[in-house]
């Protein structure tokens, strides 16, 4: 480690070409190595590994394992083509080393994986099981701490495409059950992950580690659970989750948390924290698309949930649980709008809620406030509400509901909140408040702009705005195909939920079992819950 100090590595730039490389060149642009894949095999990262194994935390000592050349501060720039599978093992960095698609180039990944490694940037690479040389189950991104190897943590995963299949246009239920894969699985502490575009995958980001940022990442077309943050300390913020698959037992949640206790139980134990802002979730963008299912939005029905902020937030779901919180002290839920997917059918409308935890707790100093959602279920107490409005129409409010929620210069939610625990910037991340006060939900309501010839000015109405609602955001750049399934057959057991789970002890905790049951058999290397 001293020798490392006495010698900072100045930052230098290295090139993998699959194409065109290989590994007798020096790395140099002229005489780049090959795939990443093999970098990675040679030995060409200068890291770190503990002294000895089994790690031992407080005990382990880091040492030198590989000399270099692609040091600390350093990127390796990827080229066009196929770069194999990029597995790091026990490869910690002093520092951080990136591994970055090189400007205008497509490099791709079969499958990446960061085991009991620290210290690197992942940035801009194409990642599918398509692309792989195998088969796998594997999640497509995975973040693992090894119980011999080590931890991993201080990874960045960010500007990746990740995707099971390309299309999926002629999948059934069937195989959407057997064939998507997991998209990101992060365990370790400090791992961000951001930018990224999942589409085709069954369970999207899931994350177990504290302060764990999850920020600016679009996911589509998911069979699983959008986000799942287990993590104490974390922020999932501007992330967009729309187009749920229903093709199993899973309970599909948008976000989705849970805490374990000291004798690895779920529920019994705290997760603190966490803070979720200006995150879009839709349950589906097409209602006529087949296996749309019903997605509980916001669902964290196994506390107990420690000082969470849940702040502008959209959710537009077919279900009861827009914003579910189940066992919460210090948690507060202030400036979301939730509202109906689907109009005037016996699923739903979403509420927003913050109850007592299954073993019967009251909630304890609790906020629900600044909301706009057609119903609340909150408990009698413990919890504070103000300020919230009801949607009873849809029209009175929405400037084009479902695809946009930004607010009608006439909607009695302008103005009609209080700054007091307001979230500074709104769900566009523009400044609150505008005009005379905070307005109660997600999208503070901005006057027309005067007209300078620029049509940008709109503070909170820039079509480019990665906070815009789902009909616009990204549509030009995503790879996904835009067609829909309509050859499927609607096949999925919707009736399963038609009962509005979780939202009381008895019937949250009958979908354990039954989800439980299902699912082991089929995801056999999960180590967390099946929820
Ligand atoms: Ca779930
Ligand atoms: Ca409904
Ligand atoms: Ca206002």
């Amino acid at each position: 480690m001293m020798l490392l100090l006495a010698f900072p590595a100045l930052a230098a730039d290295f090139y993998a070409d699959p194409v065109h490389g290989d590994m007798s060149g020096d790395g140099s642009l002229a005489h780049p190595w090959g795939a990443l894949e093999d970098v990675i095999a040679a030995g060409m990262f200068e890291a770190n590994d503990w002294d000895a194994l089994p790690y031992v935390e407080g005990t382990s000592v880091l040492v030198p394992r590989t000399a270099g050349p692609v040091g600390p501060g350093d990127t390796l720039w990827l080229l066009d083509g196929d770069h194999g599978v990029a597995l790091f093992d026990s490869l910690y960095v002093d520092g951080t080393i990136t591994v970055a698609a090189a400007p205008g180039a497509h490099p791709t990944l079969g499958r990446v994986r960061f085991r009991a490694s620290s210290g690197w940037v992942l940035r801009g690479v194409t990642i599918s099981v398509e692309l792989a040389p195998e088969p796998s189950i594997l999640p497509l991104v995975e973040l693992d701490s090894h119980a011999w190897r080590g931890p991993v943590h201080d990874v960045t995963v960010e500007a990746c495409d990740i995707y099971t299949a390309m299309d999926t246009t002629s999948w059934s239920a069937a195989d959407w059950d057997s064939r998507s894969v997991d998209g990101i699985r992060a365990e370790g502490d400090d791992v961000t992950l951001r930018g990224n575009h999942l589409w085709n995958v069954d369970f999207a980001i899931a994350t177990t580690g504290e302060r764990a940022l999850v920020e600016d990442n679009l996911v589509e077309r998911f069979s699983g659970d959008g986000l799942r943050g287990l993590g104490d300390h974390s922020v999932f913020q501007y992330n967009t989750v729309r187009d749920l698959f229903f093709v199993n037992a899973n309970h599909p949640d948008g976000f989705q948390s849970w805490s374990t206790g000291a004798d690895g139980s779920v529920g019994t134990g705290e997760v603190v924290g966490t803070t979720l802002r200006g995150n879009l979730f839709v349950n589906a963008t097409d209602t006529t698309r087949p296996l749309q299912g019903n997605l509980q939005g916001i669902g964290m029905f196994d506390g107990t949930y420690v000082d969470w902020v849940i702040e502008d937030n959209v959710v537009v779901t077919d279900h009861w649980h827009g914003i579910t919180v189940m066992g919460a002290r210090g948690t507060r839920v202030v400036n979301n709008t939730v509202v109906d997917r689907i109009e005037g059918n016996e699923v739903g409308p979403p509420w927003i809620a913050i109850t007592a935890h299954k073993n019967g707790t009251p909630p304890v100093d609790c906020l629900v406030r600044n909301n706009l959602a057609t119903a609340y279920n909150s408990a009698a107490t413990g919890v504070a509400a103000d300020h919230n409005l009801p949607v009873y129409a849809v029209s009175q409010h929405f400037v084009a509901w479902p695809e946009d929620l930004h607010l009608v210069a006439t909607s009695p939610a302008i103005d009609a909140g209080t700054d007091a625990l307001a979230p500074e910037i709104d769900a566009d991340r523009a400044p609150r408040p505008q005009g005379a006060a905070v307005d109660v939900g997600a999208y503070e309501w901005t006057p027309p702009a005067v007209d300078t010839g620029d049509e940008d000015t709109g503070a909170s109405e820039d079509t480019g705005d990665t906070g815009d609602t789902a009909a616009t955001q990204d549509s030009a750049d995503t790879a996904s195909p835009a067609a829909d399934d309509t050859a499927l057959t609607e096949d999925a057991p919707t009736d399963a939920e038609a009962a509005p789970c979780g939202c009381s002890s008895a019937a949250g905790g009958s979908q354990v079992p039954l989800v439980l049951g299902v699912l082991l058999a089929r995801w056999r290397r999960r180590r967390t819950p099946l929820r």
